[in-house]
């Protein structure tokens, strides 16, 4: 057997090991993540991806001016940050994407990262920037990602922590981290919509 293929057999032996240590809940959840911004359902979470996200969000919401740049610059910088810190990461399949994010998931500069990236996407989606999501701007991300309009409101109300019908910056981080680190089977995060099984 030629070195070549020993490692190659030695890598994906190692892959298999690491698939099986990561809990389903989360990879269900991770998976569910990649289908819903993988437009193109090609198994690949590109730039482009991320860009035709955005296009749906403008069009559907009929942004303009400021709200129309920062969710343009967001996507952009977050992808391209993405990349740079992941080189080729667009190039590999979303089992290697979520294994490499899972080895990373607990160290403190992923967490607080995560917690800006977040952050950050609650502002852009907060279109008239008065410091709240309200349903009205929520859907118009929900149905970006081609998830079923009538599930949006149970995921709402699931972020809406204190019950006044509307998204406040910590309860969109809450449950965006939420989504990235509790393992608990009954979670009812729907972050990216229902989850997918396999
Ligand atoms: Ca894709
Ligand atoms: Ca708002
Ligand atoms: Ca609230």
């Amino acid at each position: 057997m030629s070195n070549r293929l020993q490692s190659t057999i030695l890598l994906m032996e190692n892959r298999k090991k690491q698939m099986k240590d990561i809990p389903r809940i989360w990879f269900r959840k991770k998976a569910t993540l990649i289908f819903a911004l993988d437009i193109d359902k090609d198994g690949i979470l590109s730039y482009e991806d991320a860009m035709t996200v955005v296009d749906r969000i403008i069009k559907s919401a009929n942004l303009k001016g400021a709200a129309s740049d920062n969710i343009i610059q967001f996507f952009r910088k977050f992808m391209t940050g993405y990349d740079q810190a992941n080189p080729g990461i667009y190039e590999k399949t979303w089992e290697v994407q979520l294994l490499e994010v899972w080895s990373t998931l607990n160290s403190e500069v992923v967490s607080e990262r995560l917690k800006a990236l977040h952050g950050k996407l609650f502002q852009t989606l907060d279109f008239n920037s008065d410091g709240f999501i309200h349903f009205s701007e929520y859907i118009h991300w929900w149905k970006a990602l081609g998830l079923d309009p009538s599930l949006a409101r149970l995921q709402f109300d699931y972020m809406d922590t204190d019950h006044d019908g509307r998204i406040t910056e910590k309860e969109f981080v809450d449950a965006a981290l939420d989504y990235e680190y509790n393992c608990d089977n009954d979670t009812k995060n729907r972050f990216y919509g229902p989850l997918v099984d396999f």
